[in-house]
């Protein structure tokens, strides 16, 4: 035992004999709500998931709150991508029902937000750092918040005292971002329960450490997926198609932040943009860094296999040194809540806005409902309510996220919500009566990663999947903001298809189908192959029953 966890139980015996000040001040008995989530983190680079690659680089604070409460196996998204999860987890409804199908404009804000309800029933509400929907925050008593994706370095914040303006901060995001949830925490109505969602930036590309960890795992060697080198065969177009691929689509000096004559165009990089931000002093630590990493590089003279094993290993290196802070955070925000005693009155939520991919078929980003984007990390702690290193393989979905957070603070869930609250799986991970199956829809073509649309469902064992939609430019039809001039999404089509990142490609309408049992990593689509006939029949009944349903009026 550590000497957290057992300060941990010291201070949940002391809190049955004696409530603490929090307590005793708050008359209002429902618990705060502490949702704390981050943007791009995979399951795979948290240790309490297990897994090779987390093993090298542990996540000791997130790992708490699962020993110390519940940890979701198959907790999925409904859309794997920033804007549209968040979306999700705001107004408890799927993408097609919010508005937010792609990434930039969407979002419905005649929809109630979850904020708005938690805030009428008597909580004091925060949001702290990522908001990334093109909206105010909406129904928040205090907000803290990023301009768009947000930078690593001396990013920009809005709040309610800034009048509207942007102002730049000196320090890097992931700390900021937490000295601002504490601020709030420390500051906040004692009178009232609180609903805090801390968002972070990290771990999102580009990927870059805070100074002081620059280079912590440049002696570690992490072992390379077994799908890296996948080729693809045995799927559909869309497998092949999409430019996420990190041997092909990674870029030298944007994301593995090295300049190298072989790629003169990526000069102006996310990475430039950052190092333009930085204090004389960031910058030297950071040049000192990376220019002493480019030297070895470009001495290594590296190609072929190589090449592409460095940039793998260089890949996970960072974001696992940007993880290194988010991990931190959350130790900070526990020990707050420890030492202010509201252990025993609080549910601590870890979560990510979807799954991401650490080399899984040679990819990076998310997008694809093929599970390491699918699923994303999903952790909490609730002491006396959740049975502690419980681990629940029920199927959860971010769209439960805000009836959870109604059922907790007693609020009726409007019935627009199609979500269920998890509260009856705190004591065993299961109940009794669960969902079998859930409906998965990725819009966001084309674009970045140039991901084909798709939608789909998964069950216990098997996931079909259905691609559609027309190829390349012509798919901008298809899309309501990309047809409006001035807008982001128009904008940044009209600037890929002129750099040629858009590129033309053919019309698709066909489905896949995994056997999860047999195939877990995804790599034998058996849709149409004899002796499935009875599961492709069930799953695609499944399908149409959810489309109804749900009104889904695109596929
Ligand atoms: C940016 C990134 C993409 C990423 C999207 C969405 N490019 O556009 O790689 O998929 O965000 O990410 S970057 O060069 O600007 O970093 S999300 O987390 O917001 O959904
Ligand atoms: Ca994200």
């Amino acid at each position: 035992m550590n000497v957290l966890d057992s300060q941990y139980n010291k201070l949940l015996a002391v809190a049955t004999l004696a409530l603490v000040a929090g307590d005793v001040l708050s008359q209002d008995k429902r618990p705060n709500i502490l949702y704390i989530m981050s943007d791009d983190h995979a399951f795979q680079a948290i240790s309490a998931y297990g897994g090779a690659i987390s093993a090298l680089a542990p996540t000791p604070n997130i790992d708490r709150i699962a020993r110390n409460g519940m940890r979701f196996d198959r907790a999925f998204v409904e859309n794997s991508l920033s804007a549209p999860s968040r979306a999700c987890t705001i107004t408890g409804l799927y993408s097609h029902q919010n508005g937010q199908r792609q990434l930039a404009e969407g979002i419905d804000t005649s929809c109630v937000f979850v904020s708005e309800l938690l805030r009428e029933a008597g909580y004091e509400t925060g949001i702290v750092g990522k908001w990334h929907l093109m909206c105010e925050p909406k129904g928040f008593d205090y907000f803290h918040v990023l301009n768009d994706q947000g930078s690593y370095y001396n990013p920009v914040f809005k709040s309610q005292d800034s009048n509207g303006k942007y102002i730049r901060e000196e320090g890097y995001a992931t700390e900021l971002i937490t000295d601002h949830a504490l601020d709030f925490l420390r500051h906040r109505d004692h009178s009232k329960p609180f609903f805090l969602m801390v968002h972070h930036k990290a771990p999102h590309r580009s990927w870059i450490p805070a100074t002081q960890y620059l280079g912590m795992y440049d002696d570690v060697t992490f072992p390379v997926p077994e799908t890296f080198m996948d080729d693809y065969t045995d799927r559909g177009s869309a497998a092949r198609t999409q430019k996420m691929s990190i041997i092909k689509d990674m870029g030298l000096p944007s994301d593995l932040k090295v300049s190298d004559d072989r790629n003169p165009d990526e000069s102006a990089s996310a990475m430039v943009a950052e190092f333009a931000r930085m204090n004389p002093d960031q910058k030297k630590l950071i040049s000192e860094y990376f220019e002493a990493r480019n030297r070895a590089f470009c001495k290594a003279g590296l190609s072929g296999d190589s090449l592409s094993v460095w940039k793998y290993e260089t890949y996970l290196r960072d974001y696992l040194a940007v993880i290194h802070s988010v991990d931190e955070s959350v130790g900070r925000l526990l020990e707050y809540i420890e030492s202010d005693g509201l252990l025993s009155n609080t549910i601590v939520i870890y979560a990510s806005d979807q799954g991401f991919y650490m080399g899984e078929h040679g990819w990076f980003d998310k997008r694809f409902m093929y599970e390491e984007s699918l699923r994303t990390p999903l952790v909490m702690m609730y002491n006396g309510h959740i049975t502690p290193g419980t681990v629940s393989t029920e199927m959860v979905q971010n769209i439960d996220y805000a009836p959870t957070f109604l059922d907790l603070a007693g609020v009726k869930q409007p019935k627009e919500m199609s979500g269920r609250s998890l509260q009856p799986l705190f004591k065993t991970g299961t109940a009794g009566k669960w969902r079998n199956d859930i409906y998965y829809h990725y819009y966001d073509y084309p674009t970045w990663h140039m991901v084909r649309k798709h939608d789909g469902v998964r069950d216990d064992r098997f996931k079909l999947i259905h691609f559609y939609g027309k190829g390349g430019p012509r798919a901008q039809s298809e899309n309501k903001y990309q047809n409006i001039p001035g807008t982001v999404e128009y904008n940044s089509f009209v600037n890929m298809v002129k750099s040629g990142y858009i590129c033309d490609e053919p019309d698709v309408d066909y489905y896949e189908l995994y056997d999860l049992q047999r195939d877990p990593h995804e790599l034998h689509n058996v849709y149409g192959q004899p002796g499935y006939e009875k599961v492709t029949k069930k799953l695609h009944k499944t399908l149409v029953k959810y489309r109804k349903k749900l009104k889904v009026d695109e596929y």
